[in-house]
């Protein structure tokens, strides 16, 4: 039963009763908005206090029958649960919804279903696949032991649902190996433009930040780089690069722009985009890009260098791009000067072209 392409949908996120009121508000904003993003209409947003999710269907039982009565009565056929659930919890929330016409996806499924509508590159189809694959593979297998389990207990114990398990494990290994195969010719032949940048000498500068920070803006901005800019969560899902001119040293260096991150961005993904990511992984040095009209600025820079230690660059000198200042009169020039100063900030407008010359000079000066 595929979900349709506007679905009316329930979001909840079950969290620890001591989480902040405000970064409980700020998880289920980001829940709505990447909802928004993948075309659903929100009909109401949930929260549920937990110390511990329910270990069977991670949500309480009285909640999913609230949710299932408000379904009921609003038309809604999915569930968006802001967590990551285990194999076996997505399968007993599926079969508690399923008589009333509707499906779960957790985090993970949200994330990915946004990615497969977004994607444009034959590799970025490819990647998504990949995770898609890691991500569901061991729903699959969950949902073999669980029918094993139901099987047990009419004395045909193993049996069929351990057959269809290994079948189904084979089909994955399978697809898997052939995805991974084909990844790998394409991302072969950018690792090869790659050398050959390095060989005639060309820097390389990584644009990376929060989803919707402005990256693709700022490419374009600096390089009129025809790029896709949109006011949604992950409009880029591949790497765009181009040239700039830097006039201090005579010379140009390659800009490149990535795919955006989120808070609680699965690991599964960025292990998929690893290819993607390359080019941020091997740059020389990289601007970060933070919104400095967002409210959550802070958690999201924190977030942000959380990933940029998981691909291991925290030793790339890195420059904090605070953009669009149109937006925000009042910022705060600075307190963040001061509070992020081995990041030597610099403040723009992508959109207005503002502050764009400091940065090209600071970019001259940090590129080691
Ligand atoms: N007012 C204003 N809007 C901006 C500025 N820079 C970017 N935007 C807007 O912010 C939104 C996101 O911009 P993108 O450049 O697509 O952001 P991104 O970081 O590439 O986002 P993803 O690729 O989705 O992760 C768009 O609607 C832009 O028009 C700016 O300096 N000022
Ligand atoms: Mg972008």
């Amino acid at each position: 039963m595929p979900v349709s392409q506007k679905p009316r949908a329930i979001l909840i996120d079950v969290i620890p009763s001591t989480m902040e009121p405000l970064q409980a508000k700020r998880r289920l904003m980001e829940l709505e908005s990447l909802t928004r993003t993948y075309g659903g209409i929100v009909v109401v947003k949930l929260l549920q206090k937990r110390a511990l999710p329910n270990y069977r269907t991670y949500i309480g039982k009285g909640k999913l029958e609230e949710i299932i009565q408000i379904a009921k009565e609003e038309h809604v056929e999915l569930l968006i649960i802001n967590n990551l659930l285990k194999a076996s919890q997505m399968y007993a929330v599926g079969e508690l919804l399923r008589p009333h016409h509707m499906r779960a996806w957790d985090r993970i499924d949200l994330i990915l279903n946004i990615f497969a509508k977004n994607a444009k590159t034959a590799e970025a189809q490819l990647q998504i696949k990949l995770a898609a694959i890691h991500h569901m593979g061991p729903r699959i297998y969950g949902m073999g032991q669980e029918m094993m389990r139901q099987a047990g207990g009419t004395g045909t114990r193993g049996g069929q649902g351990e057959t269809n398990t290994e079948l189904m494990k084979r089909h994955f290994a399978q697809q898997e190996r052939r995805l991974k195969r084909e990844l790998e010719s394409l991302t072969k032949s950018r690792a090869n433009h790659r050398r050959r940048r390095m060989r005639i000498g060309l820097k390389t500068v990584s644009i990376v930040g929060y989803t919707n920070a402005g990256k693709s803006s700022l490419l374009r901005a600096l390089t009129r780089k025809k790029v896709h800019v949109a006011d949604t969560l992950f409009a880029t899902l591949d790497t765009r690069v181009g040239k700039l001119w830097l006039p201090n040293m005579q010379t140009s260096v390659l800009l490149s722009d990535t795919i955006g991150f989120i808070q609680d961005l699965p690991p599964q993904l960025i292990d998929a985009f690893r290819s993607t990511l390359d080019e941020t992984v091997s740059a020389d040095l990289l601007l970060h890009v933070i919104d400095v009209s967002d409210p959550f600025m802070a958690e999201k820079i924190r977030e942000v260098e959380e990933v940029l230690d998981v691909l291991q660059v925290s030793d790339t000198p890195k420059i904090y791009v605070f953009n669009k200042i149109d937006l925000a009169p009042k910022f705060k020039r600075g307190t963040l000067s001061k509070r992020y100063a081995p990041y030597t900030p610099v403040f723009v407008s992508a959109e207005n072209k503002a502050g764009l010359d400091e940065l090209i000079d600071q970019i001259s000066k940090r590129l080691p």
